[in-house]
């Protein structure tokens, strides 16, 4: 049981915390770098703070409702007097109720910023906030203290306002030695920018559909078995929820050499950070429509290596538009890559038609690409995706 002199203490504590004066806890994009800032402002985003009690999670919290006084929603199990040092087996029960509906609260409201600060030492919890980030369409980004006691047990149980016995710590330690991989690392695409890329989309069909000799020639590439005329939209039914450029994917860790992404450099210092990508051509296959990004150098340094290599030097950045029944996402890149070589190669295209988005070109066998005369920009944030993509509007995994 908690006493009422350890409750009132916290309380201090955390009263001393309302200071206006930012606390320092660390550089972390979503509070030092204003176009993080800006894009935050615009997405909405859920934070799971992490770590062991005592390693400075509240402390960020405060600095991200210090950042973003007007949609900031804290949930804290501290504050709820919930323990840290729960077992695995208790994760389940009622012990979270309160906060689980503090929580459900916050995303029923649509605050923009939602910071759940807890230990997430349990898988199943972070399981559980996950299916709530992909039902509501927020994006998750996990947060770990980068106090530099924060892997100090001794210091930990000192900082703790539980002060915890250092046993325990050095037990929930092991929880923490694993990474969170995600399914997948990426660019996800922030709601205006999504929208914008969607109108996009529809634009371009709607402007093949127009177009007798892109049709004459798609038609003969695909199978289309309705009594009704080819209808480029809706062979094109499925289509992600969440606009992203992959960067690196994982599949939950089991994926080569996702670890070692995980743990680079580049990842950690950019995790969280907004990026503006541009989109240069747009493309459609008898399997996929895309959009191909041109990275900065910036950007290339989040793209895997070893994938450029594999790829014979070639960046398959792109943001999978649309896939027809039956095909995974996935191909939308392996489609880019084979109008990479053919233009590598200096294939000359079958068909060439002027649209008013730019030069179209057709490589024969129903591919057909338009290298936009003006380039459209996208703002979107650097991290991860921790739970399978819900495609629309079948339920087929993609
Ligand atoms: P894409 O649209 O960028 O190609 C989740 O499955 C996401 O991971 C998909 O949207 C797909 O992204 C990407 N993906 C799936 N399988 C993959 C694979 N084997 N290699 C690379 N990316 C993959």
């Amino acid at each position: 049981m908690r006493s009422g002199v350890g409750s009132l203490i916290r309380n201090l504590f955390r009263m001393g915390m309302k200071q206006s004066k930012p606390i320092k806890c660390g550089y972390f994009p979503f509070l030092n770098d204003d176009d993080t800032v800006d894009a935050i402002k615009e997405a909405n985003t859920l934070f799971i703070l992490r770590g062991l009690p005592g390693s400075g999670k509240s402390t960020i919290g405060q600095r991200i409702r210090q950042k973003y006084p007007q949609i900031t929603a804290i949930a804290s199990a501290d504050q709820l007097e919930i323990s840290p040092m729960a077992e695995e087996s208790e994760a389940e029960g009622n012990r979270y109720a309160k906060l689980d509906t503090q929580i459900q609260q916050y995303f029923k409201e649509s605050k923009g910023l939602i910071v759940v600060d807890d230990t997430h030492h349990i898988r199943k919890r972070l399981e559980y906030l996950f299916d709530l980030a992909r039902d509501n369409d927020y994006i998750v980004i996990i947060v770990t203290p980068k106090t530099e006691w924060r892997d100090d047990c001794q210091s930990l149980a000192n900082h703790s306002s539980w002060k915890p016995p250092v046993e325990k710590l050095t037990l929930m330690q092991s929880s923490y030695e694993q990474h969170i991989i995600p399914d997948f690392f990426g660019f996800f695409l922030l709601r205006r920018s999504s929208e914008e890329m969607r109108e996009t989309a529809e634009d371009f069909l709607n402007l093949l559909s127009q177009n007798d000799i892109f049709i004459t020639e798609f038609v003969k590439n695909v199978e289309w078995h309705s009594e009704e005329g080819f209808n480029l939209q809706e062979y094109f039914q499925k289509r992600p929820s969440v606009l992203h450029c992959t960067t690196k994917f994982c599949n939950y860790g089991t994926v080569p050499g996702c670890e070692t992404y995980a743990r680079c450099k580049a990842v950690e210092h950019y995790y969280s950070k907004s990026f503006v990508l541009k989109v240069i051509a747009l493309f459609i296959t008898p399997r996929t429509v895309g959009a191909h990004l041109l990275l900065s150098k910036q950007q290339q340094e989040l793209w895997p290596k070893e994938e450029v290599a594999e790829d014979d030097g070639y960046y398959r950045s792109h943001i999978t538009l649309a896939c027809a029944p039956g095909e995974k996402a996935v191909t939308t890149g392996l489609d880019l890559l084979e109008f990479l070589r053919l233009e590598k190669m200096g294939s000359m295209p079958e068909h060439l038609v002027e649209m008013k988005k730019g030069e179209l070109r057709c490589y024969g066998k129903g591919m057909w690409i338009v290298k936009l005369s003006k380039p459209i920009e996208v703002k979107t944030l650097f991290c991860g995706s921790y739970t399978k993509e819900k495609v629309q509007p079948t339920t087929e995994g993609n």
